[in-house]
């Protein structure tokens, strides 16, 4: 740890200290506080990013993306926004169209070298992921099961439509955008 660190961690605890009458002589009180101050400190940057990452920006969808996905009903119009990640995780068998019958999120941006994982819910019966034409993704034959069933690396950049076979007329479609 730095002087400055110290010193500017020392003068923030300084207030706690006095006020126990400790400060003189007291390297052991003393260094607890300096340690639960930058505990607090660390918790705070981390709930942050946290948020950043979950609660997410969006950015709005382009005229592919929202027309294909017209009836879906847990699209918003909008894509996550979730470059910059090695990994993202899509739901399968999410709350949406009338059950367990959406992806989530229905629309996400990513990183091209990023790794999708899509994560079964074991919910509204058997699902699969499903390319529009001749694109990247297909996880075979619909599964009921729960965990990730399937996986995969998007490594150019594009919109790739997919769908889930038993469910898309009811609407279970997703995009990925890889920029
Ligand atoms: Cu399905």
């Amino acid at each position: 740890m730095s002087d400055s660190l110290n010193r500017r961690t020392l003068l923030r605890s300084t207030g706690a200290i006095a006020a126990a009458g400790l400060l003189a002589g007291c390297s052991g009180d003393g260094g607890d506080a300096t340690e639960s101050a930058t505990d607090d400190e660390m918790t705070e940057s981390a709930t942050e990013a946290e948020m950043t990452e979950s609660g997410g920006s969006s950015m709005e969808a382009s005229d592919e993306v929202a027309d294909y996905l017209g009836e879906t009903s847990n699209f918003d119009g909008t894509v996550a926004d979730m470059t910059g990640q090695d990994t993202v995780t899509v739901t399968v068998g999410a709350e949406a169209n009338g059950g367990a019958f959406g992806y989530d999120p229905a629309a996400v941006q990513i990183s091209s070298g990023t790794t999708v994982e899509f994560e079964w819910t074991g919910e509204g019966g058997t699902h699969n992921v499903k390319s529009e034409g001749d694109g990247p993704l297909d996880s075979g034959g619909a599964v009921d099961t729960e965990g990730v069933e399937y996986e995969h690396t998007f490594e150019s950049s594009g919109t790739f439509r997919y769908y889930c076979t038993p469910h898309k007329s009811l609407g279970m479609k997703g995009a990925i955008v890889v920029e």
